[in-house]
Order: structure tokens, then C-alpha cells, then sequence
């Protein structure tokens, strides 16, 4: 059943929705790598950048965040600002599993993946431009502890581009999870799946396509298909911006080790990892972080254009 469009507490920024009714190109960006993936300042200036990077490749940035239990897709200057400034710890890391639970309660959240995918669906968004998607953690033999935006993107209708899944997780059985879950895992111009601040996670990427038109015109063929669920893009940091896996992965193995003894678990994984990982190469991940991100919103442009 389809959800009824006028009971839903969602609001689309003037230009949004002047771009959806024009049949537009529209990029979807999310908030939590605003409000839990980069520190204040850098966040404010990364999330202005990526919306400027998706207007030059041809496309409308669509910010989304949920704000006072409105979901709000493209976000004024005044509330992108705000949202920046907000302490992590006083805003909600939303996925699918708590989103109606924010929205019914008035609450504010950034969208992770998961949560961004299905409130760009909401408002017809086809293509989302992210860092690097989350996946299955080192250890979940024993934690059990896996991203939900493996589930989403096995079930929602966007094409996602990330620089491969963040190198802090366990990138084969991330793998093993979006196969086996009927996700297509697609490099951009490359044979290996990239391993965000890296270019080479040293796997092959299941599958390669090497233009936006190619990208568009699979998302649109699954669509014909009847095939229910998005298309995960990996693009490559660019080489200039790279930290080489041999450089990275010790201060990986460091910040998973401390992590395990601080008993980090559960949401706050991802987040303390990165802080942890920004200190331990000085701000070097942060400069490549944001290199990868300004990378998917242009090549996210580009695909959405060509749908
Ligand atoms: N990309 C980044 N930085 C981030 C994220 C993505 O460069 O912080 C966020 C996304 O919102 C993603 C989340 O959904 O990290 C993954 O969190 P977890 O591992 O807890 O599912």
C-alpha cells in the first residue's frame, strides 16, 4: 500500500520541490556525517562544499535531516548551520528502526543511511551521496553488531554512492552480506572495491561500470525488473587525497583495540572510531574524509542526471 502523501511529516525545501516538479536531477545528502562523522567547524564547511559539488555537476542538493518531527528534505543555510552546532550527544542517530519513533515524538535526528534512503524515497529521490556506507563490525561473530544500511539497501530503491564501506569494518563479510542480500556492489572506473581513505581494499568489486550513463540506466533496468532494493556505487577516494592501506591500517587496528577497552559499543561505534582515527593521523582522515564525500556528491550529480 502506498503511504498517504499528505499525512506525511515531510517538507521539502522550496527549491526541492521545484526541481521534483520539473523533473530535475535532485542528490540526496545525509546528516549524520554532519552531526556524529566530523567535528565543528570542518562539518559545516563539508556539508556546504557537498551541496555546492552536487549543483556543479547539474543537480539539486537535498540535505535531509528530521527537525522538530518533521522530515526535512534540503535544508535552509539557518538549519544546516544549527544542525552543525548541535553536540552529537543531543541529537539521534536515526536508522529505520527509530525514525517513526522520532518523528511521532517531535524529536530532532540526523539520518544515517538507512534513515536518509527511506526518507529520499519518500519524496521520490532517486541518488544519494554519502562518505562510506556502515556494514558488518569486526568481531560480529560476537557482537552480532551489523549496519542497518545493509538492510536498506537491499530493500530501498536509491542508488547509493560511497567510497566502499569505512575500512573499520570487516570488509569481507560486508561483502558477503550485500550479496547475499541482492545488493549490486558497483566500482566506478576500477576492478577493486575501494576502502574509503583507501583506494584498494585489496577485493575485488563483484561488479564495474565506468560512466554515470551506465550506473543510470542499471538502476532504471532493476526497476523494470521488479526488483526491490537500491544499487550500492563505490567510487574511489581520489589518488591525491588517498592514506594507503599500509599507512591506515595499523592506526585501525589501534583504535579498534582501545575501542574494545573502553567498551565502546552498539551507535557508538562508528563515531568514537572516527575521532579516534582523526587524532591518531592528526587530522589527515578528516582532509580524506572530505575529499571522498566532495568525490560521491559530483559523481552522485552526474548520475542523476543521467537518470
Ligand atoms: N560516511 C562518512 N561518515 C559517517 C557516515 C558515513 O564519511 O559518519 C555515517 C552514515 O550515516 C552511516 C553511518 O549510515 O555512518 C554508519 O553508522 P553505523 O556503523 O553505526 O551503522
Amino acid at each position: 500500500m502506498q503511504p498517504d502523501q499528505t499525512a506525511l511529516p515531510l517538507d521539502l525545501s522550496p527549491e526541492v520541490a521545484a526541481a521534483r516538479a520539473a523533473g530535475q536531477p535532485v542528490v540526496a545528502l545525509e546528516s549524520t556525517i554532519i552531526t556524529h562523522g566530523m567535528p565543528w567547524p570542518r562539518n559545516l564547511d563539508m556539508a556546504r562544499s557537498v551541496e555546492a559539488a552536487v549543483r556543479e555537476a547539474g543537480a539539486v542538493p537535498a540535505t535531509i535531516a528530521v527537525m522538530a518531527g518533521r522530515i526535512r528534505i534540503g535544508l535552509p543555510d539557518a538549519d544546516l548551520t544549527a544542525l552543525a552546532q548541535t553536540p552529537a550527544a543531543e541529537v539521534m542517530k536515526l536508522s529505520r528502526a527509530d525514525l517513526a519513533v522520532a518523528l511521532a515524538s517531535g524529536r530532532t535526528g540526523a539520518t544515517t543511511v538507512a534513515a536518509t534512503m527511506i526518507c529520499a524515497n519518500l519524496a521520490g529521490i532517486r541518488v544519494f551521496a554519502t562518505g562510506g556506507i556502515g556494514g558488518v563490525h569486526r568481531g560480529a561473530e560476537a557482537s552480532f553488531d551489523v549496519s542497518a544500511d545493509l538492510e536498506e539497501l537491499a530493500r530501498t530503491p536509491v542508488t547509493v554512492v560511497a567510497a566502499g564501506a569505512k575500512a573499520i569494518l570487516d570488509l569481507p563479510k560486508t561483502l558477503e552480506v550485500l550479496e547475499t542480500r541482492g545488493v549490486p556492489v558497483i566500482a566506478y572506473g576500477q576492478n577493486a572495491f575501494p576502502a574509503f581513505w583507501s583506494r584498494d581494499s585489496g577485493l575485488p568489486a563483484p561488479l564495474r561500470m565506468d560512466s554515470p550513463a551506465e550506473i543510470a540506466g542499471a538502476a532504471r533496468m532493476r526497476a523494470r525488473l521488479g526488483i526491490e532494493g537500491g544499487q550500492l556505487v563505490v567510487n574511489p577516494i581520489p589518488p591525491e587525497a588517498e592514506i594507503p592501506r599500509a599507512e591506515i591500517d595499523p592506526i585501525i587496528a589501534r583504535a579498534l583495540r582501545e575501542a574494545a577497552e573502553a567498551g565502546i559499543a552498539a551507535k557508538a561505534v562508528t563515531p568514537w572510531l572516527l575521532q579516534r582515527i582523526f587524532e591518531l593521523t592528526e587530522g589527515r582522515s578528516l582532509e580524506a574524509n572530505i575529499a571522498l564525500v566532495l568525490n560521491n556528491a559530483r559523481l552522485a550529480g552526474q548520475i542523476a542526471a543521467a537518470m
